[in-house]
């Protein structure tokens, strides 16, 4: 519309640094009088962006000028058609390419796509190129940091001795840290191998002498309190090789807490770089997963018999001869099945649907359906949600190494006590997509999520949020001051608070600060009492506690033991509590495949839910 002469054409004229075969458009404007030209995108379906009524958008366009008269125009499409939206800026004269940048706020309700350029209201040529529209990622909002809402973030004086890349804790309240060589090739060369045993408590470091390069091994807690190793790296990548071809180990230790020292066991089958171990309703332990001494992915499944401490030949192990990935997320089932969340370490382009039911017994496996972006489950987090008795599994972001494709904060959860069970969709976490999100259950049977990244070990994610299964959502707390991504992990420690440690970025520099994350249930008053628990309990047991406080339940804790943000071992499970006041019982659960045996924190939980500090019982 208006009065003015138009001419416009293809041109080869492109900004330095274009793509080959880049084209701009080009359009002249004489003897003018009134009205504009446009250089935007065709306002059809396949050329104008589709858009989200609320999202905030960063447009960009290339172009040059010989005049003024520009602006950066916005045109909106709606049910009732294409109209004129917003000038976001004008654009001054440029003889160069300029890129001209703006910032589209909230795009209106009914708006689903637009057509966004430069117009041209004057005499002059105007060139274009190189469009780009990008969503604004949402930071969450702001929180006001009152600790009894958000909890509070302590960064810790004390640094790291090594690159804690594998870390337990311990029944005795200390944490064992490992890095084997920690991703470092030349420490791998030297044969520089190195765990230290740390006491929050006293916060004193001991040296433990490592025996191989367990840097990438699996690991879970025995039944008496051990902790097994089994795989790690037996060879770094060769010069032509890809950057995750590592060479897989097959040995295997377990570290004794008694005596701060590993004890070799017999070896694995085969050799595991980045296997998963899952501890069973028996104690035994199953592994598969990783790569094998040859840099390829395994297909051997690995059975341990605790009670002779030994890898089973491979003949006594159900095989499925299929390749679960490396550190497949595989949790243990309250009927002695597994299921596989589809997260993982590494690896995409998974078969089917991306997440599985697997009778380790018979070998069998069933695709799972419901799972959204499969192919972004990269480092995503797994863990149960609520009390290991609602069999609900939840996963959380994860992205694409390969394609370094942006992470997704989508969450997933299941419930696997349905007869055919589905992932369904969840709350988003809050704020930007990330892989790398360490979870965590806590006493008040809420799940912390805390850390990450936007892209491979890079574009760390500061925001963290709390996840309540009863009311399924999220609330944003303060984050992490420190970013953290590749190689990190936290751990529950037994008086409720978090030791979140590690970060490995594409430098492959390691960051050596412990954060230490205390829940709002810290800031919320006087804490209920555990005084008295036994030692040891049997399943099905009925056994006595001494309370203080207006305690409504109990559970036990699995110590965790995690790599890789992950541990697939941790579970909360209720014991169930009867009796009122101080003198209290609890009723052990029957089913080893919900409790498998081993040590556990023992928590009761007062009415406003504040948890009590753990004390440790055996079950067996
Ligand atoms: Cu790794």
């Amino acid at each position: 519309m208006g009065d003015r002469a138009v001419s416009q054409r293809v041109s080869t004229d492109v900004p330095a640094g274009a793509a080959p075969g880049s084209r701009s458009w080009a359009v002249d404007v004489s003897a003018y009088a009134s009205g504009d030209a446009k250089l935007i995108q065709a306002e059809t379906a396949g050329c104008a962006p589709t858009v989200v009524p609320g999202e905030s958008y960063d447009v960009s366009v290339d172009y040059t000028s010989t005049t003024d008269r520009n602006a950066l125009t916005v045109f909106a499409h709606t049910a009732r058609g294409w109209q004129y939206l917003t000038d976001l800026k004008t654009l001054p004269t440029s003889s160069e390419w300029t890129t001209a940048t703006a910032r589209i706020e909230k795009i209106p309700e009914g708006v689903d796509r637009i057509s966004f350029g430069v117009s041209l209201a004057g005499n002059g040529q105007l060139r274009t190129t190189n469009y780009s529209l990008r969503p604004v990622e949402q930071e969450p909002p702001p929180v006001a940091g009152a600790p009894e809402l958000v909890g509070r973030w302590d960064v810790l004086e004390t640094e790291l001795p090594i690159r804690a890349i594998h870390t337990t804790l311990l029944h005795d309240g200390r944490l064992l840290l490992i890095a084997g060589s920690g991703n470092d090739g030349n420490l791998f060369a030297a044969g520089t191998f190195r765990a230290v045993v740390w006491d929050p408590v006293t916060n004193d470091f001991t040296e433990i002498p490592v025996p191989y390069d367990m840097f990438c091994a699996g690991h879970v807690t025995l039944p008496d309190g051990k902790v097994l190793l089994a795989g790690g790296t037996a060879a770094f990548p060769e010069e032509d090789q890809g950057p995750n071809t590592f060479k897989g180990s097959d040995q295997s230790y377990y570290f004794d807490p008694a005596d701060d020292s590993f004890h070799r066991t017999a070896d694995m089958t085969g050799a595991h770089w980045y296997p998963s171990l899952t501890k069973l309703g028996n104690g035994d332990v199953w592994a598969a997963g990783g790569l094998d001494e040859k840099a390829e992915g395994t297909v051997l499944t690995e059975l341990f018999d605790t009670s002779t401490m030994s890898w089973l030949p491979q003949n006594a192990v159900p095989q499925t001869w299929s390749f679960w990935g490396t550190y497949p997320h595989m949790f243990l089932l309250d009927d002695g099945t597994m299921f596989y969340t589809g997260a993982h370490t590494f690896g995409n382009g998974l078969p089917g649907t991306g997440a599985s039911l697997y009778d380790w017994t018979t070998a069998r496996i069933w695709d799972v359906p419901g799972l959204r972006e499969k192919d972004l489950r990269d480092q995503a987090g797994s863990v149960f949600i609520g009390p290991a008795q609602d069999q609900r599994i939840m996963i959380v972001g994860g992205g694409n190494t390969d394609g370094n494709i942006p992470a997704t904060n989508l969450v997933d959860i299941i419930d696997l006590n349905e007869p055919t069970p589905a992932y369904e969709p969840g709350p988003t976490l809050p704020g930007p997509g990330k892989a790398y999100v360490n979870l965590v259950n806590l006493p008040d049977r809420t799940v912390l999520a805390a850390n990450g990244a936007q892209y491979n070990r890079t574009g760390d994610v500061f925001s963290a949020a709390l996840y309540d299964p009863e009311a399924n959502s999220w609330s944003s707390i303060d984050p992490d001051p420190v970013g953290r991504n590749y190689h990190s992990s936290s751990i529950l420690l037994p008086d409720g608070r978090v030791a979140v440690f590690g970060s490995n970025p594409a430098d492959n520099s390691f960051d050596f600060r412990i954060s230490v994350y205390s829940p709002p249930y810290l800031f919320q008053g006087e804490r209920p009492q555990l005084t008295r628990a036994p030692e040891r309990a049997g399943y099905g047991d009925v056994v006595e506690l001494g309370v203080s406080g207006e305690v409504v339940s109990a559970s036990l804790m699995a110590p965790m033991s995690a790599t890789h943000q992950t541990d697939t071992n941790a579970r909360l499970v209720d014991l169930p509590i009867a009796g009122e006041g101080a003198a209290r019982t609890a009723q052990i659960p029957d089913n080893p495949n919900l409790l498998p045996p081993g040590p556990y924190m023992l928590t009761v939980l007062d009415a406003d839910g504040v948890p009590s500090e753990a004390k440790w019982v055996w079950i067996s």
